[in-house]
């Protein structure tokens, strides 16, 4: 068959099953077969039916249906905790369907280059290892791909791509503490329940990991609930890692396994063009070969404008306040500025320190506008290191990643 023939067969697939009375009727019930139905079909229901992804998620952007990819549109990520309701899904496969039993019976296993391999219950973790509470940032790697050019194929992330949560688990170093890591131990690899969008359970959809000193880092946990509750299902339910800095991908959900090892990771999407960046600068639209790539480590500094909305109305007079957040991947973030004529000129913001490190930051600025009018509203955040965000796309790599330019949104002044 053709690729044409195939769709159109697909597509005729599709009609009959809407005229059929379609899946509306049978969302809520348990669809067994779900992975196995041909592309676009399901998720589609899912993600607009009742039971479905945006229905756990109200206001979100769906990007993607299959995997499903949802990202948060900046005026609703105000909370300085980030609500589940709130938080993006990134998926790089299809979400396990999880029983109560499998919850249950849910182990994580540590093995690889470790004295003693572990298999712990998530009872074991919160018996046998120190809990740990954390607000921590997960940023996609991809955030802001859709403003790169040339364009990037892979979720077009605005700039919704970010979360901040609190987290509770355990350190993943007294986990690998318990196990003794051996001497040649220098990355982890993490594996999920989620599986392959060709339904092959010998692939998996996402596979990274770390070196071994991020792996130690104190804030590297294993997290088994968010927000003081269970993590949503979408985000990773019933267990997930969070290494907060570096690219989100980093941080597996439905996590099951994490294996030790003597070299760097080659699982899913560690190797090629997956999550990495040119060695050097290139000229936009240049083709990169695969040994010129390095793995993103941290993740660079950011702000987010989440009040007021764009496009939103306000009296010239009063002014008004505006907030938000800012974040650095590994570093903190040193102030934040605003511009209300373009970068010509920027006053400072009330900057909050971070409630621990790794978590993104609060700033706010009362802005009074000369005149009425159509203004743009910048915001620009500096770290630790002086870095401050770029006006414009920084420097172009093949899939997009680590755009950290300003967050501009538009105001009318009334
Ligand atoms: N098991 C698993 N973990 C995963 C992914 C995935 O596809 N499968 N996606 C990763 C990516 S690319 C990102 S950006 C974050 C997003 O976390 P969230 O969906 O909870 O917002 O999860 C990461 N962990
Ligand atoms: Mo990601």
């Amino acid at each position: 068959m053709t690729a044409d023939q195939q769709q159109e067969k697909m597509a005729l697939t599709r009609r009959r099953l809407l005229q059929a009375g379609g899946f509306g009727a049978a969302l809520g019930m348990p669809i067994p077969f779900l992975n196995n139905l041909p592309r676009g079909l399901i998720p589609v229901a899912l993600a607009q039916g009742d039971k479905g992804a945006l229905s756990q998620k109200p206001g979100l952007t769906l990007l993607s249906d299959r995997p499903l990819n949802m990202e948060t549109p900046p005026h609703l990520l105000s909370d300085a905790v980030t609500p589940g309701a709130r938080m993006f899904v990134r998926n790089n496969g299809l979400a396990p369907t999880l029983t109560s039993d499998d919850i249950k019976n849910w182990r994580l296993t540590i093995d690889g280059e470790v004295a003693a391999p572990l298999t712990l219950s998530i009872d074991d973790l919160r018996r046998d290892f120190e809990t740990v509470t954390l607000r921590l940032q997960i940023e996609c790697a991809g955030n802001g791909r859709r403003f790169v050019k040339p364009g990037a194929r892979g979720n077009q992330w605005t700039f919704g791509a970010i979360s901040c949560a609190e987290w509770t688990g355990v350190r993943l170093r007294d986990i690998l503490a318990r196990a003794g890591l051996k001497d040649n131990a220098v990355y982890s690899a993490h594996y999920g329940a989620d599986t392959h969008l060709s339904g092959d359970p010998d692939k998996f959809p996402l596979s990274r990991g770390l070196p071994i000193t991020k792996a130690l880092e104190p804030h590297t946990i294993i997290a088994h609930s968010m927000n003081g509750g269970n993590i949503p299902d979408l985000n990773g339910h019933p267990l997930r890692l969070v290494a907060s800095g570096w690219p989100g991908s980093c941080s597996q959900k439905w996590l099951n396994r994490i294996e030790i090892r003597d070299r760097v990771h080659d699982g899913a999407k560690m190797t090629g063009q997956s999550y990495r960046v040119p060695a050097y600068p290139v000229a936009p639209g240049t083709p990169v070969p695969d040994e010129d790539m390095e793995i993103i480590q941290s993740m660079p500094v950011k702000s987010l404008i989440t009040a007021p909305q764009t496009g939103a109305r306000v009296t010239a007079d009063d002014g008004i306040r505006v907030q938000g957040h800012a974040w650095a991947g590994d570093n903190a973030v040193d102030k934040v500025e605003v511009s209300i004529d373009f970068g010509t000129s920027w006053q400072p913001t009330r900057l909050q320190a971070p409630s621990n490190r790794f978590a993104w930051q609060q700033w706010n600025a009362d802005i009074a506008f000369p005149q009425a009018g159509y203004f743009e509203i910048w915001a620009r955040a500096t770290d630790d290191l002086g870095r401050t965000q770029p006006a414009t796309t920084p420097g172009w790599n093949p899939r997009g990643y680590l755009n950290n330019m300003q967050h501009r949104i538009a105001v009318f002044a009334l």
